[in-house]
């Protein structure tokens, strides 16, 4: 059925604008990313960059929100847009309310943008009170996420009008994984719509006097935590449900997918407590309980590396691969996109110990806002899920222009500078932060640098100009591609694992809205619902802004 599917050419452009202005934000925010790692191995380059930027906060801010922020979000709704209609092989119910949500979020991109250029909002990517920025950054990441709710309702509508016509049909792995993020995504954004409605725009326009820095935490956390599975799904909708078809095999268990998938919606908001471990607003116990949920989390990563493997391990099997690991090299490395994926999956390994090790409540204060920290989200956000997406983005950008990738030789060595210029990199921000080196901070500038930092400071450095290397040969690849004049025309087929056993026998309640649902509000409530209660009952808009850069 779904070989028979084709997108229509307006479908595939409004995909594709997606691309473009997420990756035109990453390629903008990754600027400053070398800019950092040279400043911590002592080069220093802002002074040369003046007035047009004034600060290394006004880089790292401009590189949390572009990268981490804008980039994923535009790029995964471009993508969920195509793995919902898809998946489901029809076209989006209301196409105009999507467009509606596409452009909201182009407006509060710009609206986000120019306070930023401006520097009058180096507030950083977690804009914590009483750090004050101008009220249209606020505004714009508003319209960011309400925009991506829009799309998001337009998804529910299609999936609705798909539903009616078929009745007791399992919903098709890659649409039905796509509606669990998009819900996840809306009842984890809840935070921090609440905390820039009710706090943040007020106060920033002036209209309340102060803020309270401690309920803004909790509510950032609360959407801050889950944002990272945000980015992380869309990864896994591509290990789980396009991989194994791009690897030569199938998808090892369709229920197991599944039941990672629901484990998402049902355990990725309530453990935002997680990353407040040192605040002294919450009490202990509900750090422990959020301690104890974060383990929970764990579980699903686990049961993707399990099913993943095992589908790889089937398709290298199928290539011919022999003997205990000889079906690793038996993998297509040849094709860019499985390379890419593939790296991106050995590098998550090391991202996810060290997620058990942040969330170990003890050893979290030894790591906490040290260089540790940035050394685990590169190997999650910046590995994981955005090698993935650049891996996605070499089948699927030939898709939607029909035109043939350009040099997929370049895109392999590409995945490749990327890794080990992340390994590098990576490997010395983790060791740095263990030896007591601060994040979010210029190092280079500091008077205090103990001589044993200088080594992996120097690493970080090193790291770093390979990854640029590596990025900018990204983009130029997927620019050279999308923009070519003579290109050879591609057929490209989207890559849909089937399942190894037909989904039609994977349990009903597997494939079950609402006890699932019912679960997921239930538990947020129980983890969250005191503690909410207990901040807001006593909410303290006691703190004037600050604009300390
Ligand atoms: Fe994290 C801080 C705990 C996952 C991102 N995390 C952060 C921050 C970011 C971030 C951005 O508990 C910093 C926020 C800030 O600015 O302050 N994290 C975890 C845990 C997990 C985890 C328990 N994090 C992620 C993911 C992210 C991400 C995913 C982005 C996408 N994190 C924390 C904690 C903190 C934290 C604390 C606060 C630290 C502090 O004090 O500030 C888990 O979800 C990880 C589970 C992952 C696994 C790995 C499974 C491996 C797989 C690959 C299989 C391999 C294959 C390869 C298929 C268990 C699935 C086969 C290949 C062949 C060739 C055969
Ligand atoms: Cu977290």
């Amino acid at each position: 059925m779904l070989e028979n599917y084709e997108l229509s050419p307006g479908e595939k452009k409004f995909i594709g604008w997606h691309l473009v202005f997420g990756i035109l934000a990453l390629s903008i925010g990754s600027l400053f990313g070398p800019l950092q790692a040279f400043e911590h191995a002592g080069l220093d380059l802002y002074p040369y960059l003046q007035p047009l930027f004034k600060s290394y906060y006004q880089g790292l801010t401009l590189h949390g929100v572009l990268n981490a922020l804008v980039f994923t979000t535009f790029f995964i709704t471009g993508f969920l847009t195509l793995t919902v209609t898809y998946g489901l092989t029809r076209p989006l119910r209301y196409p105009k309310l999507n467009a509606v949500g596409f452009w909201m979020m182009v407006v509060g991109l710009v609206t986000t943008a120019v306070p930023l250029l401006m520097d009058e909002a180096s507030v950083l990517y977690t804009f914590y009170p009483p750090m004050q920025a101008h009220w249209s950054f606020y505004l714009g990441l508003t319209l960011v996420v309400v925009g991506s709710w829009v799309e998001g309702w337009g998804f529910y509508y299609t999936y609705y009008a798909w539903r009616q016509e078929n009745k007791g049909v399992r919903t098709p792995f890659i649409s039905f994984s796509s509606l669990i993020t998009m819900v996840m995504w809306q009842i984890a954004t809840l935070g921090i719509a609440a905390e820039i409605l009710t706090m943040l725009l007020p106060w920033s326009l002036g209209w309340i006097d102060g803020a309270d820095p401690q309920l803004a935490r909790t509510y950032f956390w609360f959407t801050g935590h889950p944002l990272v599975y945000f980015w992380l799904l869309p990864a896994y909708i591509s290990w789980y449900g396009m991989l194994p078809k791009q690897a030569g095999g199938k998808l090892f268990s369709d229920s197991l997918a599944r039941l990672a998938f629901w484990l998402f919606l049902l355990l990725s908001v309530p453990l935002g407590f997680h990353h407040q471990f040192v605040d002294p607003g919450v009490p202990a116990g509900w750090k422990f309980l959020h301690a104890i949920l974060t383990y929970s989390v764990f579980l699903p990563s686990m049961l993707t590396a399990f099913t993943v493997v095992a589908s790889l391990e089937y398709a290298g099997r199928q290539r011919g691969g022999k003997g205990l690991l000889g079906w690793i090299r038996a993998l297509p490395w040849d094709d860019p996109s499985v390379t890419a994926q593939l790296l991106a999956a050995i590098l998550f390994v090391f991202g996810g110990i060290g997620g058990l090790t942040n969330a170990s409540y003890n050893v979290n204060l030894v790591i906490h806002n040290t260089a540790w920290v940035p050394g685990h989200f590169h190997l999650t956000v910046a590995s994981a899920v955005t090698m993935s997406f650049m891996g996605i983005s070499y089948w699927l950008i030939p898709y939607l222009t029909g035109k043939k990738l350009w040099k997929p030789k370049w895109a392999v060595i590409q995945s490749w500078i990327w890794f080990v210029g992340m390994i590098i990199f990576s490997n010395a921000m983790h060791v740095v932060g263990l030896l007591g080196a601060p994040r979010r901070t210029p190092l280079g500038l500091a008077p205090y640098i103990p001589e044993e930092w200088n080594g992996h400071l120097l690493r970080v450095g090193i790291g770093g100009a390979i990854m640029f290397v590596g990025m900018y040969l990204y983009v130029f690849i997927v620019a050279k591609t999308a923009f070519a004049k003579h290109a050879e025309p591609a057929t490209v087929e989207i890559p849909v694992a089937e399942a190894m056993h037909d989904p039609q026998e994977t349990p009903d309640w597997l494939d079950r809205w609402v006890p699932w649902l019912i679960g997921t509000v239930a538990l947020i409530l129980v983890a969250y619902g005191p503690q909410l209660i207990d901040q807001i009952a006593n909410i303290s808009l006691t703190s004037p802004g600050f604009k300390v850069w």
